[in-house]
C-alpha cells in the first residue's frame, strides 16, 4: 500500500489512525500547494483531486479519509478504533457522520473561503461570501458536542475512536491558524487536552510543521 500523504489535517488523520495501531506504510508526499494533486494523471484516478489516497497493492484508488479508515481498520483490526461488532461500527460511523457534518466540514469550507481563498479559487466553486457563515455553523457545532460530551475524554464514551482523530487534527488545525476554541466550551478543551497528550497526536504531525506552525 501506498499513501499520497501531505502536510495537510486530513493526511495528518490517516497518519494518526496508523500511529495508534503502531502500523507504518509506504507514503509519498504530495506538493499540495503547487497543485500537484490537481494534475490529469492524479485526478484521473482520484477525481476529488485531494488527499489523502491509499493506494492499494492491487493498484485500487481510495479516497475520502473516512473510506481509507474504515479500510484500515478491517486491515488491521487492533487496536480497536472503529468497531468490532456491527453495533460499534455503526456507533463508530454515526459520530463520524456527525462530527464531519457540524464540525470538521463547515471549518475546511471556511478556511477554503476565508483565508485560503487564493489557492482554492482555481480549483474549487469558492463561496467567499459563505465563509463566514460556515465558521459559524462550526461554532455551533462545537457548542452542541461540548453539552453532549459530559466528563468523556473521548466522543463515544469509554472509547477512543476514528471521531475523536478526525475531530481533534481540524481543531489542532483551527488553533495553529488562529481559530481558537472558545473559552466557554469547556468539555472540549478537556478533550482537546487529553487527545492532544497521546503519543500519535505530535508524532503525526508533518515535518513541515516545525517550519510553518501550522498543525497539520
Ligand atoms: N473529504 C475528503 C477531503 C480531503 C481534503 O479536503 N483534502 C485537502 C487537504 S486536507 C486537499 O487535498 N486540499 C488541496 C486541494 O483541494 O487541492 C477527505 O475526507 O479525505
Amino acid at each position: 500500500m501506498l499513501l499520497y500523504d501531505a502536510a495537510r489535517p486530513n493526511p495528518r488523520a490517516v497518519r494518526m489512525f496508523l500511529l495508534e495501531k503502531g502500523v507504518s506504510l509506504s507514503s509519498r508526499d504530495m506538493d499540495v500547494d503547487g497543485g500537484e494533486n490537481r494534475r490529469a494523471n492524479f485526478v484521473a484516478r482520484n477525481p476529488g483531486g485531494q488527499v489523502p489516497v491509499l493506494e492499494l497493492d492491487n493498484g485500487t484508488w481510495l479516497a475520502e479519509s473516512g473510506a481509507i479508515l474504515q479500510y484500515l481498520e478491517e486491515q488491521y483490526p487492533e487496536p480497536v478504533l472503529i468497531g468490532a461488532t456491527a453495533e460499534e461500527r455503526a456507533i463508530a460511523r454515526m459520530w463520524q457522520r456527525r462530527i464531519e457534518r457540524r464540525i470538521t466540514e463547515p471549518l475546511y469550507a471556511a478556511f477554503h473561503y476565508g483565508p485560503a481563498l487564493e489557492m482554492y479559487r482555481s480549483r474549487m466553486v469558492v463561496l467567499p461570501e459563505c465563509a463566514d457563515a460556515f465558521k459559524t455553523l462550526m461554532y455551533d457545532g462545537l457548542s452542541w458536542l461540548d453539552g453532549l460530551l459530559g466528563d468523556s475524554e473521548t466522543i463515544i464514551p469509554g472509547r477512543f475512536s476514528a471521531a475523536d482523530i478526525t475531530l481533534f487534527v481540524a481543531l489542532d488545525f483551527a488553533d495553529s491558524i488562529g481559530w481558537h476554541l472558545e473559552p466557554e466550551i469547556t468539555q472540549i478543551h478537556r478533550w482537546f487536552a487529553a487527545t492532544a497528550a497521546r503519543p500519535s497526536a505530535a508524532a503525526s504531525l508533518h515535518q513541515k510543521s516545525a517550519q510553518t506552525g501550522v498543525h497539520y
